[in-house]
């Protein structure tokens, strides 16, 4: 498949540390030892793209249509935006759903991510929620439908990707239309100039080069939205049955989890020592209960510190100091639990799409005698 040439050498030097993957499409993701900040740099955060990366021509006014279910349709420039509506920034997660999918066994279709298609950034915008009541939301509007310039690389007459939101969550106070990231411009790699920022929903739900909001009197339909995109089985789905796309339900709030960003697998510490390790842990829109870490594999378990994340949709750091007194291998676990219960499984629960692979992550190293 062809790489999009521009692109490939844009993001290299932007994002020089990334692992790129095999596809048409531009996506890379960064290796564990550099989401060890609690907000991620822009060089460090991944990238996922269905579809081409669209021109955004520098100076050419980049204006964004509200139609659909409301009383009077509008077209913003961004300007206009930023003058007419509060500007808000938040700290929130952005996972994309297929993270963690190369874990899955059997494995699916879709991007192999490894375990670093996540990052947390400041993201500051208008509340989408102000933009659309500006336009006056008819009753019958039931879902929001996103829609931006980029195109399938196999076939450019289509979109890569319209998705929507609830409209719950479309007027929820952290929904956001974005123009920066990090107190910087948003990049064009991450959307720029105008993406949807929906804290706690998957990275597709987190529209980029967004020009169009159309509202809905139904779910919206738009390109991966529709069969077993973005869904989940409503109920546990065997490898190898045949699937009925009625029982798959769109993917809302991401569930609880976990990273180990150190230690990496391979390492060694000496007997007599202390291990440190540490994390993030997030969990949708749920308040975070806690993480508990193992350093043999899950036979122990002591409560890790957390410490309080940048608001709500936020990570949350964790650190556990671990005294080592004995040689042999260690299998570092952690396990983030909310506040409704729900802990990261110790087993994968395969889906058909390889989606929200929450699964506890396992790092691998020993104890040494020096
Ligand atoms: N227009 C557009 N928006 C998009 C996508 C896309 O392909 N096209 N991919 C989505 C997916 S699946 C994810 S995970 C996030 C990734 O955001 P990032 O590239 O800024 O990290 O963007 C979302 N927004
Ligand atoms: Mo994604």
């Amino acid at each position: 498949m062809p790489r999009p040439l521009i692109e490939l050498p844009l993001l290299r030097r932007l994002k020089p540390g990334l692992f790129v993957h095999d596809d048409a499409a531009l996506n890379a993701e960064p290796p564990l030892d550099l989401l060890c900040e609690p907000i991620t740099a822009v060089d460090a955060f991944f990238i996922r793209n269905n579809g081409d990366v669209p021109e955004v021509e520098p100076g050419r006014d980049w204006t964004l249509t509200i139609d659909g279910e409301v009383e009077r349709p509008a077209v913003w420039t961004v300007a206009a935006l930023r003058e007419r509506f509060e500007t808000v920034t938040l700290t929130a997660v952005l996972e994309c759903a297929g993270n963690g999918r190369s874990q899955f066994s059997p494995a699916t279709d879709g991007l192999p991510w490894r375990l670093g298609a996540v990052g947390c950034a400041r993201w500051t915008g208008v509340r989408l929620k102000d933009v659309l009541e500006h336009a006056g939301v008819r009753e019958s509007a039931v879902y929001t439908g996103h829609h931006a310039p980029d195109r399938l690389i196999a076939d450019p007459s289509r979109p890569a990707l319209s998705r929507g939101l609830p409209i719950a969550k479309a007027l929820a106070p952290e929904t956001l239309i974005a123009f920066a990231m990090n107190d910087e411009p948003l990049p064009r790699l991450h959307g720029g100039p105008l993406r949807i920022v929906a804290p706690g929903f998957p990275g597709s739900a987190w529209q980029k080069w967004l020009d169009r909001i159309a509202l809905r009197p139904c779910e919206h339909d738009g390109a991966k939205m529709r069969g077993t995109d973005y869904r989940m089985p409503i109920q546990a789905v065997r490898p190898g049955e045949p699937l009925d796309e009625s029982l798959f339900a769109v993917i809302t709030d991401m569930p609880v989890k976990s990273l180990i960003t150190a230690p990496v697998h391979g390492f060694t510490v000496p007997v007599g020592g202390v291990l440190r390790v540490f994390g993030f842990a997030w969990s949708g829109a749920v308040a975070l209960a806690g993480v508990c870490v193992s350093c043999d594999g899950g036979a122990t378990w002591r409560e890790a510190v957390l410490e309080e994340g940048e608001g709500p949709f936020a990570w949350r750091h964790f650190t556990a100091d671990v005294a080592i007194d004995s040689p042999g291998p260690l299998a570092v676990l952690a396990q983030a639990r909310n506040v409704e219960g729900h802990a990261q499984p110790l087993e994968m629960a395969w889906n058909p799409r390889g989606y929200c692979n929450n699964q506890v992550q396992r790092v691998n190293g020993a104890a040494r005698v020096d």
